[in-house]
């Protein structure tokens, strides 16, 4: 082998510093085309990764290699949204050589955090759905499972919210404009998906009826890949995303005149398939591009792990076995009409084995019970787009029902509850019906959550299938939010315990013992301290407001949505403003409400509020007479990379939803992890941080889950009445009705104060509005005293332990998807 070459070769897997060194300088030339004066930051970070990929990929191919060799079991997570953010941090972290790298580039006169900042924050995904998706890969990697990730490569992910005169106003996000380093096109993994045309129905070979869907349009969907690097190095699993392509007609297609332009015009169309994101946390109603995706993917998806599977087995009885596929919400559930269709029409498994193989291969995980969230697809529409699943979904619910009938008893309501078809008004097709059916169990995301599911939209099918319904209470992963994003705090934590936490949260409890040392506490209180310099210099840079590093950090960042109550928090802060403005005497504890969150582009509601918030910031982060002990901030274009430096620097964590509105909450896990005290409603998870933390260590408000529901259920509740008796939330209201906050537009908040009054405050801000500022009080006045507030902080992240993320994937792997660790062997290294 040419000397060179071999020591190329060489260089490729060095983890020492020198040899870091020598890569990057190649790679800057040979791969990036630049010499080093030339280089601007982002040439270096394509450089960096570059380098860096090199050293996972022998890893990579290894725990494929072994994943293959043993035919193991593997999952396969199944969702349209994958929020991984920034991946250099990450990957460094991950393989265990930040340091090295840092030094290399100090030798070359660069300064690794400028590197890592040159990054885009791929983000692919709305919320905190995507997010968990991202958390599973990680934990899945670092608990050596055999995962794979299946998606969409969109060419844009969320869009970039900026404030045009307060108002969100959105942006492309533009991601791939200069290349994604750590993706690695499969131009030869390429699955034809179809859409439109009719079903023929035909006679098989022995006579039996059976159908092809015939005349339908072809899209191909093209892989890329992108390996997941578990801690410490050694599980590296893929997250294979697919692209749309169109068919190769239209390259070896020949045209005449006008037929050529127009057939570039339909390619374009149809790689849209893949083009954008949908940015709705919520609802999207009935869009037809949308159900294309969803098809799309999981279609692609399917076809792969099938061709994974007939590696090793000649029929599909041992599937299950082989492959459990989680369905991350009901975005793929159209992939159980597709496994029926690709095993009973493309394969010849008879219809009810082809049945029990989809039931145990797949699960299926709810994330919300809000009404208008849960997908419902037009029956015309599905029969138009995929009718021969439409035809497999009438099938698969006359079955069902022609069974449950029996049992029902002559109860029509309750079998047109159970129907996969809503047959109110225009029909269509409840896709958590589908999924309900079609997975062996389906889970809630936290105890209140999976409970309500029980009590509510899954009421029927729960007395019909009582087992099915389980919890996974969500997680976070310790990597990225604890180890890589409070590097201050990480290391305090780990000079006090050893690094064992990383991999083991639960080890994090030993800190609790050091909840009453004095040291401890002045050392904790200094990593915050840093990690708020920083993020008030993040502050200053976007917004250009200044705020004083000791005042009470009170954070509220998450998708803007009524349920999620950023009303009731801003009107708070208004009634602050007041009692300071009325008391200048008083030493007021000084607040720092810092709020960031984007908007669906069609929430109009929403977008009213972020316009809120943002006119009351100014009014009063420029009146002198609250002298600075109030700033409010609306940070733009929250995002994982904007998360990474907020969470390490909050006090105060805002989890104040309407009670059984929010499925779980992960921001509540990861403010809490990093020693911030929760003001909170008894929802989603919190009840669980709750038990955890100690009642004594958070501020719990307002109306239960039960209670919410006793009132509305009542009808028993008056705005209207709540207002008037309680004087700071009236006084707010009118400031807002008269213009106060919008002396150019009075009326502008018109539909807010609407909604709180004549609307009915369905969301129920006025009725919690007293406890709120009750809670809020309590914690203004602990913070005072800055011993007693540390020492609950830190209880909070010796507690919070069992929020990891690896705790709730080892739950699916054992409890739902039966899949277990496999190590991955290393041939090249166990070589001489
Ligand atoms: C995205 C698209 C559609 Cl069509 C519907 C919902 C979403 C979405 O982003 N949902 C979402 O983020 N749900 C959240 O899931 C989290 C993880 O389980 C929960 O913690 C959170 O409570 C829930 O709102």
């Amino acid at each position: 082998m040419d000397a060179r070459y071999k020591s190329r070769e060489i260089e490729r897997r060095s983890l020492d510093v020198d040899g870091l060194k020598r890569s990057f300088l190649e790679w800057l030339v040979y791969s990036v085309g630049k010499d080093a004066r030339a280089a601007t930051r982002r040439d270096w970070f394509h450089t960096v990764a570059l380098a860096v990929r090199d050293r996972l990929v022998d890893r990579w191919m290894d725990t494929t290699r072994t994943y293959y060799q043993q035919d193991a079991k593997r999952v396969y997570y199944l969702s349209l949204e994958f929020l991984i953010g920034r991946l250099l941090t990450n990957s460094l972290a991950n393989l265990g050589i930040t340091d090295q790298c840092r030094q290399a580039l100090d030798r070359i006169g660069l300064n690794l955090d400028d590197v890592v900042e040159a990054e885009p924050d791929a983000a692919l995904g709305n919320g905190g759905l995507g997010r968990l998706a991202a958390c599973f890969l990680d934990s899945m990697a670092s608990e050596a499972l055999p995962g794979y990730g299946y998606g969409i490569r969109y060419e844009f992910g969320l869009f970039e919210q900026r404030f045009e005169h307060g108002w969100q106003v959105e942006y492309p996000e533009q991601w791939l404009q200069f290349g994604n380093p750590w993706e690695f096109p499969r131009p030869e993994v390429l699955y034809p998906v179809q859409f439109y045309g009719r079903v023929e129905e035909f006679r098989d070979s022995v006579g039996e009826r059976a159908y092809r869907w015939v005349d339908a349009e072809r899209v191909l969907a093209m892989a890329y890949d992108t390996p997941v690097v578990g801690y410490g190095g050694d599980t590296i699993n893929t997250l294979r995303l697919w692209s749309a392509r169109a068919t190769r007609d239209f390259n070896f297609g020949h045209f005449n005149d006008g037929a050529y332009m127009k057939a570039v015009e339909q390619k374009v169309l149809t790689e849209n398939l893949s083009r954008v994101l949908y940015p709705n946390d919520a609802t999207e109603g009935g869009k037809e591009l949308r159900l294309k995706q969803e098809y799309f993917f999981t279609s692609a998806s399917l076809q792969d792990i099938l061709r994974r599977y007939l590696q090793h087995h000649s029929n599909f009885d041992s599937l299950p076995d082989k492959a459990a596929i989680q369905l991350n919400d009901t975005h793929p559930a159209i992939g159980i009409a597709e496994l029926m269709r690709l095993l009973v029409d493309q394969h010849g498994v008879l219809w009810d084995k082809a049945w029990d193989i989809t039931r145990a291969t797949f699960s299926y995980t709810n994330h919300t019970l809000l009404p208008e969230a849960l997908e419902a697809w037009p029956v015309r529409m599905m029969e138009r787009v995929l009718p021969r699943h439409m035809q497999i979904i009438y099938e698969i619910n006359a079955k069902f029902l022609n069974r449950s009938k029996a049992r029902a008893a002559g109860d029509n309501a309750r079998l047109s509850r159970l129907s996969l078809i809503d047959e109110r008004g225009d029909r269509r097709v409840r896709m958590g019906n589908l999924a309900f059916l079609g997975s062996h169990k389906v889970n809630g995301v936290s105890a209140l959550h999976t409970e309500l599911m029980k009590q509510t939209v899954f009421a029927d099918f729960h007395a019909e299938f009582p087992e099915r319904i389980n919890n996974k209470t969500n997680g976070i992963t310790p990597r990225r939010w604890l180890h890589q994003a409070n590097q201050p705090l990480a290391a305090l934590i780990t000079s006090r315990i050893g690094n064992g936490w990383i991999k083991d949260l639960g080890q994090i409890k030993a800190l609790a013992e050091k909840a009453d040392d004095l040291v401890f506490r002045e050392e904790f209180r200094r990593a915050k301290r840093k990690n708020k310099k920083r993020l008030a210099a993040y502050i200053a840079r976007q917004t250009g407001v200044d705020v004083q590093v000791d005042s009470l950090f009170d954070v509220q960042v998450k998708r803007m949505h009524e349920y999620k109550r950023q009303l009731l928090n801003i009107l708070q802060a208004i009634a602050l403003y007041n009692e300071m403005r009325d008391n200048p005497t008083v030493s007021w504890v000084p607040v720092t409400k810092i709020f960031a969150g984007k908007a669906a582009p069609s929430y109009h509601m929403a977008k009213l509020i972020i316009k809120l918030i943002n006119d009351v910031a100014k009014v009063v982060n420029h009146d002198p007479s609250v002298h600075d002990n109030l700033k409010i901030v609306l940070l733009p274009n929250y995002n994982v990379t904007a998360a990474e430096i907020i969470m390490p620097a909050a006090d105060l964590s805002e989890q104040i939803s309407t009670a059984g509105m929010e499925a779980s909450g992960t921001g509540n896990m990861k403010l809490a992890l990093n020693g911030a005290l929760t003001i909170g409603t008894l929802d989603g998870a919190n009840v669980e941080i709750r038990e955890h933390v100690g009642d004594d260590n958070i501020f719990i408000f307002g109306l239960t889950a039960e209670e919410v529901n006793d009132l509305r259920a009542s009808g028993g509740f008056n705005p209207r009445e709540v207002i008037a008796s309680n004087p700071s939330l009236k006084r707010a209201l009118d400031m807002i009705s008269t213009g106060v906050f919008s002396p150019d537009d009075p009326h502008r908040y018109h539909p807010i104060l609407q909604a709180l009054t004549d609307g009915g405050d369905h969301f129920l801000v006025t009725a919690d509005f007293a406890e709120y500022c009750e809670a809020q009080q309590e914690a203004m006045d602990l913070y005072r005293d800055q011993e007693e507030w540390t020492r609950k902080a830190i209880l909070n992240t010796a507690n919070m332990g069992w929020f990891s993320s690896d705790r709730t994937i080892m739950e699916y792997a054992t409890e739902i998807w039966d899949v277990h660790p496999v190590k991955p062997e290393h041939p090249a290294e166990t070589e001489g």
